[in-house]
């Protein structure tokens, strides 16, 4: 067992507090994975003020020579990729080929964002007035605060970071305390490649005291945010009277639509994948089947089978399916959920109870479990779950389809299988969430398009991506007029004098 400490102007510093907890792995709860600080107000301003100092220098860093230090960053990371993908399986629990994943993100979003650092453009065009000409350029917004979830402990991070640095923004970085480990050698590699100290900074602890005090702190200037929509909406509110950006990636209650015509084998593989993959905890995770009635009986009856044979267990196992829940908190609100569903008159088919036997009870582990007969308006259509639970409904056609699809508050990720050609095009266009998926489950983005929800799921500013996506967020638009006439010209009035 390890004890980390705060990254501050370049230094691995104790927390003010002296505190320290622990940080323990959700497949077997006496295995402690590190102790990490419980920090202080004071530790976010050392940390603020770090990062601010740091600012002008990075800013002035020609931004292709920020990406070279990205471009290592790319490297160790791939080199790491097996050890920091166990550290991901045993902090958080998904699968060990899920943890590699996480890594293989993090690298590829590395090489992308250190790209872009020789493509930050803006626009030159002409001016209606003689001798003088317009531009548009990118510039840096200042200190961001980067708040990040468990869930992908070091791709989300690696999103929000390596996006705020190549756009010249220096930054705080405030992980979930349920994945300090993984955000500590994350910054480790930065540390390794070069990056100039106060340009990232570490402070770990508990959101209400620390990601709080962090967003809204006056050393700062810009928020981007992944975790839940409660969390997310408070801080917009506050971050709107600081009259600070923030991005929101939130909640999603995401549904895949099986229409008759579909591949049904293939729609089962996506099913179970985008429903108990990473344990149903992805903002992504598919949580509402919706089963044309023609293959209704058929497909549930397959997929309760295939939910009952998924093998649970520490995911450094080989022959683990499916990980444990995050903590206690994540596996008592799964189990409730159960209940609400019950209670309102769903059909439990399979799963749903805590998983005791072998060695499982040292750890959050749940059976998959599949409800049947769910009506669109019930709680388990409506509210994130988070774990491996999946809501089935039947819908008549195409258009009753599309409008349960629709009826949610969240609309990030949804997904359509279908062989014909038509209902395919339709749904790219009727389908409400930012990301659509045809053919394939609700999970599994790509870092080269934005990533980002409609509805409560976001704000609007999409992770990921290149101009459409982060780089537009982190950074601001300044336009300047170079007027070489040597003679007052008057835009919009001097029209005849030419
Ligand atoms: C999340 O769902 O929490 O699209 C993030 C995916 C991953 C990222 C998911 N690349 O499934």
């Amino acid at each position: 067992m390890t004890r980390i400490n705060n990254f501050i102007a370049g230094e691995w510093v104790l927390p003010s507090s002296g505190e320290f907890v622990n940080s323990i792995n959700p497949a077997r709860i006496s295995d402690i994975v590190t102790r990490y600080p419980l920090s202080a107000k004071a530790d976010v301003d050392r940390a603020v003020a770090a990062a601010r100092e740091a600012f002008p220098v990075w800013r002035d860093l020609p931004a292709p020579r920020r990406a070279e230090i990205l471009y290592r960053a790319a490297e160790l990371l791939q080199r790491a990729k097996p050890e920091l993908a166990k550290s991901v399986t045993r902090e958080m629990g998904k699968v060990y080929s899920e943890g590699l994943g996480d890594i293989q993100e993090a690298v590829d979003m590395a090489y992308y964002m250190a790209g872009e650092g020789r493509r930050l453009v803006g626009e030159t065009v002409p001016c209606e007035l003689p001798h003088k000409d317009g531009k548009s350029l990118r510039v840096p917004h200042g200190v961001f605060a980067l708040i990040t979830p468990w869930n992908f402990p070091v791709a989300i991070p690696v999103w929000k970071i390596f996006a705020s640095l190549i756009c010249g923004n220096t930054a705080v970085f405030k992980p979930s305390s349920d994945s300090p480990y993984c955000a500590a050698l994350l910054v480790e590699i930065l540390e390794e490649a070069g990056l100039p100290a106060g340009v990232l900074n570490l402070v770990m602890g508990r959101g209400q005291h620390v990601g709080q005090y962090l967003a809204t702190h006056p050393g700062v200037d810009g928020i981007s945010f992944t975790g839940s929509c409660a969390v997310g909406e408070a801080l917009a509110q506050q971050a709107a009277a600081l009259h600070r950006p923030i991005a929101m990636e939130m909640g999603g209650k995401n549904a895949i639509l099986i229409l008759k015509d579909a591949d049904l084998d293939l729609a089962l593989h996506g099913v179970l994948w985008g429903a108990f993959g990473t344990t149903g905890q992805r903002c992504t995770a598919a949580s509402r089947i919706i089963l044309e009635q023609a293959v209704y009986d058929r497909f549930l009856n397959r997929l309760v089978e295939a939910a009952g044979s998924l093998r649970l267990g520490d995911g450094l196992l080989p022959e683990t399916d499916v990980g444990p829940l995050i903590n206690k908190q994540g596996l008592d609100k799964a189990l409730d959920y159960i209940k609400i569903g019950q209670e309102e008159g769903a059909e439990l088919l399979c799963g749903g109870l805590r998983a005791a036997e072998g060695g499982l009870a040292e750890g959050y582990f749940m059976q998959p479990a599949v409800f049947a007969n769910v009506q669109p308006n019930m709680r388990i259509a409506q509210e994130e779950i988070f774990g491996p639970v999946v809501a089935v409904m039947p819908c008549a056609d195409y258009e009753d389809g599309i409008r349960l699809v629709n009826q949610s508050r969240y609309g990030l990720s949804s997904s359509i299988y279908t062989n014909n050609v038509n209902y395919a095009a339709r749904a790219e266009r009727d389908i409400d969430s930012g990301l659509v998926y045809i053919n394939a489950s609700t999970i599994g983005a790509e870092i080269q398009l934005p990533f980002g929800g409609f509805k409560h799921s976001g704000s609007g500013h999409p992770e990921a991506g290149g101009r459409m996506g982060a780089i537009d967020f982190f950074s601001r638009i300044k336009v300047i007029y170079r007027d070489f006439s040597g003679r007052l010209q008057k835009a919009q009035i001097d029209q005849e004098s030419q």
